[in-house]
């Protein structure tokens, strides 16, 4: 059905685009015929301090090596502030919005440099040397950035830890990368209320030993106990410090940084990037999937302690010289207009969010949106999950008028930046698909057994060649990196996704691979059904997972949560699962529909399936471990309630 819905490249985009159509093709072409070349051209947007002559060196057999730029010398926080001085020193690098409308700020470049070069020399002055690793648990604020670079500058691994998570969760990846500093705040907002960052990390610290120094950043003003000789002001020790830091030179396969993710089993694993490969790829997806102009305002949603936040808010924009916009709150504080006021108090252009929020917004109706101008905006984009076509389009028709383009970006923590993309100036959108690889990425699909597929096709999605943003090693575990990218498909990278390549070539995510269902042999994709639902008018959310089923092998159990002042019912259920028969077809029909107030989310706002797989299968004694969920009682009312 949706599959039919195109559309095509707007004039008015693809005029001054950096990427038309033609330019696209010739890309593709260039990239998979030389690579050498293509990246040895591509590499120029980034500063280098000796450029480099080897491109790339990449095996993805045996112990899976992978080094590209490997001779070239820089450092990264040269290519965000040093080289935009001359040109752009007074143009705004970072506009805050606080999470109270009335607070924000602007940083120039100047102030930026300043401000990273300070904290640099006072992290050097406690010891700090390259090569050691620092953890950031901080809010959205200016200083998360500052941190991050800082970090760069004088070639210490920065580890983010989202500023959500528990002292516990704090606490393994502290000792995991033996971090011997931690920067944090007294505390963070969120929403309209304060978030206990010192309090978590003093707790997490009782089983963190080998953190030597804290350094507090005065964000609320809250009271907070300070450990003499351990803890230490952000603004005392910055104030002392000098403004200019030599940048330390690194080598492009030197680490820049460590961020911890969950797989599908065991301890969250530390994905390490270096630094020459995914700076030019922060730096070139950024420009070219934004269509990112000189001048423009951007803005992406994400939480810095998310890899999004670091190739999106950080690293790729401010490489551009871009004004990238850091917002410190939620889409619905006060009130569920707030990221259409920013988009107007700012003048937003480029505009990057999650489908869940799209949907969340989507879900009290137009009005909230209409009631704000948002005439600045020209691109669109969605990252972290599939986007239904109905979520979809109602981004594009209400949010962006049906003058801008969305690009449904589909990449992961491993690949560094964006992989599978639209390009606003180049790509016939078609809404629910993330469409084309970038240049420069050879994707794939195989079946169970590691064949590769062609044409039009359904299989698991894999990568078959390096790209320079790709991880290059789970940290102090290349094992286990082999083990999780490169064994299931021996020779090639497979993402843990599966999805649909239509006769156009264009790819449909249809969700982790472990979230696939086999109905009576048929294959289908969870979030298939989960879009078929929630283009109904009645719903607002769905999630839908595989349950135990004596016949058909797997049955369908859906969680649904109706829109606001929606009144659940056993006809509307009957009427729910006529619907998905008549969208999908009579194998995809529900066996089960629980009613959902809420549905388990982490903070990052991804559905935590597991859980509701185990519910679903009645299994609520081992549910494992919810301490990443944003609101664990959501959890009680679904067990309390489940069907069957
Ligand atoms: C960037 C990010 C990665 C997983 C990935 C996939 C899902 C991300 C998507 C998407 C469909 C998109 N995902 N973007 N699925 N369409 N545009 O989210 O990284 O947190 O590591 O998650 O997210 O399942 O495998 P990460």
């Amino acid at each position: 059905m949706t599959d039919d819905t195109r559309i095509p490249v707007k004039p008015e985009i693809a005029k001054g685009t950096w990427v038309d159509a033609a330019r696209f093709q010739a890309m593709t072409e260039e990239a998979a015929r030389d690579p050498d070349g293509f990246w040895k051209k591509e590499a120029q947007r980034i500063a280098w301090m000796k450029p480099p002559t080897r491109i790339k060196n990449t095996s993805f057999e045996g112990d899976v090596q992978i080094k590209w730029f490997e001779d070239g010398v820089l450092n990264a926080s040269v290519s965000c502030l040093d080289r935009h001085l001359e040109k752009r020193g007074d143009q705004v690098a970072l506009i805050w919005e606080g999470d109270d409308p009335n607070s924000d700020a602007k940083v120039t470049y100047r102030d930026l440099h300043a401000r990273v070069c300070r904290l640099a020399n006072a992290m050097k002055a406690l010891g700090v040397k390259k090569g050691d690793r620092v953890t950031l648990y901080l809010p959205m604020i200016i200083e998360s950035a500052v941190a991050m670079l800082a970090c760069a500058r004088i070639g210490a691994v920065h580890s983010v830890v989202f500023g959500g998570f528990s002292p516990d969760s704090l606490a393994s990846r502290l000792v995991d990368c033996e971090s011997t500093l931690l920067i944090t705040a007294d505390e963070g907002r969120r929403g309209g209320r304060k978030v206990a960052l010192k309090t978590n990390a003093d707790e997490a610290l009782k089983s963190a030993p080998g953190v030597k120094n804290v350094i507090v950043v005065r964000n609320t003003g809250g009271e907070v106990p300070m450990q003499e000789g351990r803890d230490l002001w952000y603004h005392e020790i910055t104030e002392a410090a000098p403004r200019n830091c030599e940048p330390e030179p690194m080598n492009a396969e030197d680490p820049l940084f460590i961020l911890y993710t969950s797989g599908s089993t065991g301890k969250p694993k530390g994905v390490l990037h270096t630094t020459g490969g995914y700076m030019v790829w922060a730096s070139y997806t950024h420009q070219y999937v934004f269509d990112y102009r000189e001048g423009e305002i951007y803005w992406c949603t994400a939480d810095v302690g998310w890899v999004t936040g670091h190739s999106y808010i950080v690293y790729g924009p401010l490489a551009n010289g871009a004004t990238s916009l850091m917002f410190e709150g939620v889409p619905n504080y006060p009130d569920n207009s707030r990221f259409w006021q920013v988009v107007d108090k700012h003048k937003v252009n480029i505009f990057y969010t999650a489908p869940t929020a799209i949907r969340a917004l989507m879900r009290d109706g137009d009005a909230p949106v209409k009631k704000t101008s948002r005439k600045s905006l020209r691109i669109l984009g969605t990252v972290g999950e599939p986007i239904n076509p109905e979520a979809w389009l109602w981004y594009y028709r209400v949010v962006g008028e049906e003058r801008c383009p969305i690009v449904d970006t589909w990449w992961q923590t491993e690949t560094g930046g964006h992989v599978i993309t639209p390009l606003p100036g180049a790509t016939v959108l078609k809404p629910g698909s993330a469409t084309l690889p970038l240049p420069g990425v050879q994707a794939g699909l195989v079946d169970g057994e590691g064949k590769l597929l062609e044409g039009e096709a359904e299989g698991n999605l894999v990568i078959l060649d390096s790209w320079p943003g790709q991880m290059r090693t789970v940290y102090k575990d290349h094992e286990r990196f082999i083990q999780t990218y490169f064994a299931t498909f021996p020779g090639k990278y497979f993402s843990g996704d599966g999805a649909r390549r239509d006769a156009d070539g264009y790819y449909w995510i249809t969700g982790r691979v472990d979230d696939v269902l086999n109905v009576s042999g048929h294959r289908m994709g969870t979030a298939e059904i989960e879009s078929a639902l929630v283009a109904h008018p009645k719903v607002a959310e769905a999630a839908v997972v595989g349950m135990p089923h004596d016949i058909k092998g797997q049955g369908i159990y859906a969680y649904v949560t109706l829109n606001a002042g929606e009144e659940p019912s056993d006809a509307l259920k009957k009427e729910l699962v006529a619907w998905v028969r008549r969208e999908i077809g009579p194998i995809a029909s529900p066996d089960a529909i629980q009613w959902a107030p809420g549905l388990p989310k982490t903070r990052s706002g991804k559905i935590m399936r597991r859980i509701l797989r185990k519910i679903a299968a009645n299994e609520t004694e081992a549910l494992g471990d919810t301490s990443t969920l944003a609101d664990p009682t959501v959890v009680e009312e679904l067990i309390e309630n489940r069907v069957g």
